[in-house]
């Protein structure tokens, strides 16, 4: 019996010497204190000891199961110490390593512009106007003397959402409502999406616009003049060269539509400006009597000028994107030009 406690006692230091993994530990720790294991067969085997070498005996196993316990939770703790050095080692942080940037967002082209035309007007005192894009068949062409057999209601260009309600295809809809709720003078516009039926290289169902509105005493169209050359120089440039062309709107009369020189061939003709030298910026005229006669307005006493663009066809201008549909596509690499 004593020898094989100081066997035990003995074997375990060697077992355990090149042991670097906690499943094999286990297994040497079965095979001395596990149900099976050694120091458990000397302890059972005290039953057929004689009673007076019992104590002492049993003194002696507890001795040797001690210290195999202690040397078995060394060695745990050195396997675990072994591998959290190795898993530092391996996880370190380099903390020379450049930062990871945050990508930042831009605005869309559209909106940078419009914000722009905006910003522009509102520096010659006109002030924004909304209204919904969900509109009355009324305020969208009635009022604005668009009578019911006229082309623009075609079913073709106007998404209807019922009998008389559509979605607004322009924003001068807005400009009715205002004038129905308030006296000249009137000095607004009014930015928003608009929708028509129509897709193509330079048409989208929905697209941008930006509406103008002036209405006082003694408006005339050198008024709307001044206001739509100082417009263009602010946004296209000081020198650009402009012209204003006679045009027909129902909503305006006398109307014009506004060209700036062609820049890519100096108003020579190319091929963007169609050969003529010139490009389309917006149409413009002196508001229709008939639209003042609708809102209550006194034809006799005011007069005024309205005005009208397509932002996405600035922006084209501007720009050099000879496709609208690039502004809907969010392909990060177009977008990011504009940044
Ligand atoms: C009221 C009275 C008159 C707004 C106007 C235009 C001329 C015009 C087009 C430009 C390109 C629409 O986006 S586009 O296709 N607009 O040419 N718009 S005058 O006239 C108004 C507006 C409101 C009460």
């Amino acid at each position: 019996m004593n020898d094989k406690i100081k066997e035990a006692k003995d074997k375990i230091a060697e077992d355990l010497k090149n042991i670097m993994d906690e499943n094999t530990l286990q297994q040497v720790k079965a095979k001395y204190v596990g149900k099976k294991g050694l120091i458990t067969d000397l302890l059972k085997s005290m039953r057929d000891v004689a009673a007076e070498e019992r104590r002492e005996l049993g003194k002696k196993i507890n001795e040797a199961k001690n210290h195999i316990e202690i040397l078995l939770d060394q060695k745990s703790d050195e396997i675990k110490k072994v591998l959290r050095e190795k898993t530092l080692l391996e996880e370190a942080t380099d903390f020379t390593l450049p930062g990871r940037g945050m990508p930042i967002g831009a605005k869309h082209p559209i909106t940078q512009v419009m914000e722009e035309i905006v910003y522009n007007f509102e520096r010659m005192g006109f002030e924004v106007a909304e209204g919904p894009e969900i509109e009355m068949d009324y305020y969208n062409f009635e009022a604005l003397n668009i009578p019911k057999d006229h082309p623009a209601r075609d079913m073709q260009d106007t998404f209807y959402i019922s009998d008389d309600i559509v979605l607004r295809t322009h924003t001068s809809p807005v400009q009715v409502r205002v004038m129905q709720n308030q006296l000249p003078p009137v000095k607004i516009i009014a930015p928003g999406k608009v929708y028509r039926c129509d897709s193509d290289v330079s048409h989208t169902p929905m697209f941008h616009q930006i509406e103008g509105l002036l209405v006082d005493k003694n408006i005339t169209f050198g008024n709307l003049k001044s206001i739509i050359t100082q417009f263009i120089n602010l946004t296209f440039g000081e020198n650009t060269n402009i012209r204003f062309r006679p045009s027909f709107f129902p909503f305006t009369e006398p109307s014009a539509e506004v060209d700036i020189e062609c820049e890519i061939c100096s108003g020579k003709g190319c091929r963007v400006c169609k050969d003529t030298g010139w490009l389309e910026v917006l149409g413009c005229g002196m508001v229709d009597p008939e639209v003042f006669k609708s809102v209550g307005y006194d034809t006799e006493v005011y007069s005024g000028f309205a005005f009208g663009m397509g932002v996405e066809r600035i922006t084209m201008l501007k720009y050099g994107v000879n496709d609208i549909r690039l502004f809907f596509e969010n392909d990060i690499r177009f977008l990011r030009q504009f940044v």
